[in-house]
């Protein structure tokens, strides 16, 4: 059922990476190019990339850039709850960071990389909506590189749902959880830390301890500050639209990166190929 590649069983640091964004996160064929753009950071950071999703009735660890191909708009979105059904069913299956984590473990994976998690949408309880990615992070043994959370979401309340799972919010050479696009103004992390190193041994610390998974939030590199008020343009849009549910990150990325003439389409880029480099980073400091 789970397809292993040789490079990826044979390798002593591996970080894992989704498919969700790269199937659905960008305009059709550039999702690809940022995974593959990704996966070289991993390997330049001296750490074995294994992109993860569910093809031919199989979960791949370590998709050929061959198969990343395959995952375009029509592949469906795995959450935790739909990998094994993407397998029996033979779907294309583009695993989310929780589809992803919930992998991890069976491969033996200690540490991801991705662009922003899910978590708490603004407005809860209506809609009644918390990704399944807060529990499958609380539950997997799992370090996340990431910029924070989804900037579409309540990131306050999402933060206050990670501490009560128990999860670390680790903030690499930030006291705030980074807010995706911006680098500041996000909630206080719980520890800040100042490399690659002192995060991978607080992850070990952590699973001695029979912890589950760890956050740690890399601010990008540039930071969007103006990005806000669009967010809340394209949260009105797609609700007059009547877009909710899986189709909701999908129709606000896309409206921010139309909107912002592409600003947010280099950021996002950018900010995914960092992540994964300071993922392959705390992946060889595993190692060490
Ligand atoms: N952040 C992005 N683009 C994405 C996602 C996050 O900038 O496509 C994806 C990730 O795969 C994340 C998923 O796990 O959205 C969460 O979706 P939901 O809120 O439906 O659980
Ligand atoms: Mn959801």
């Amino acid at each position: 059922m789970i397809r292993i590649s040789d490079e990826v069983r044979l390798a002593a640091a591996v970080v894992a990476l989704e498919t969700t964004l790269v199937a659905h996160g960008f305009p059709p064929g550039e999702g690809v190019e940022v995974g593959l753009a990704a996966e070289a950071a991993v390997r330049d950071a001296g750490a074995v990339p294994a992109t993860i999703g569910v093809l031919d009735g199989e979960i791949v660890v370590g998709l050929t850039a061959e198969e990343l191909g395959r995952f375009d708009a029509s592949a469906r979105k795995l959450g935790p709850r739909d990998v094994a059904t993407a397998v029996v069913q033979r779907a294309i299956g583009a695993t989310t960071v929780g589809g992803t984590l919930t992998v991890c473990g069976a491969a033996g994976i200690r540490v991801m990389a991705t662009g922003g998690l899910g978590g708490v949408h603004r407005g809860w309880p209506t809609p009644p909506d918390v990704s399944a990615d807060l529990r499958a992070l609380a539950e997997a043994s799992v370090l996340v590189v990431s910029s924070g959370v989804k900037s579409l979401l309540d990131v306050p309340a999402t933060a206050e749902l990670l501490e009560t799972s128990g999860v670390p919010v680790l903030g690499y050479r930030t006291d705030e959880l980074p807010l995706f696009y911006a680098a500041r103004g996000g909630p206080a992390v719980s520890a800040r830390v100042e490399s690659a190193g002192e995060a991978a041994r607080i992850g070990s610390a952590h699973w001695k301890l029979g912890g589950g998974g760890l956050l740690l939030g890399r601010p990008p590199d540039e930071s969007l500050d103006d990005v806000e008020p669009l967010i809340e343009r394209a949260l009105a849009a797609a609700a007059a639209e009547g877009i909710h549910g899986q189709a909701l990150t999908p129709f606000v990325l896309s409206y921010l990166h139309r909107e912002s003439g592409g600003s947010t389409l280099r950021a996002n880029r950018d900010l995914i190929v960092g992540n994964a480099r300071l993922a392959g980073e705390v992946a060889s400091a595993l190692t060490a």
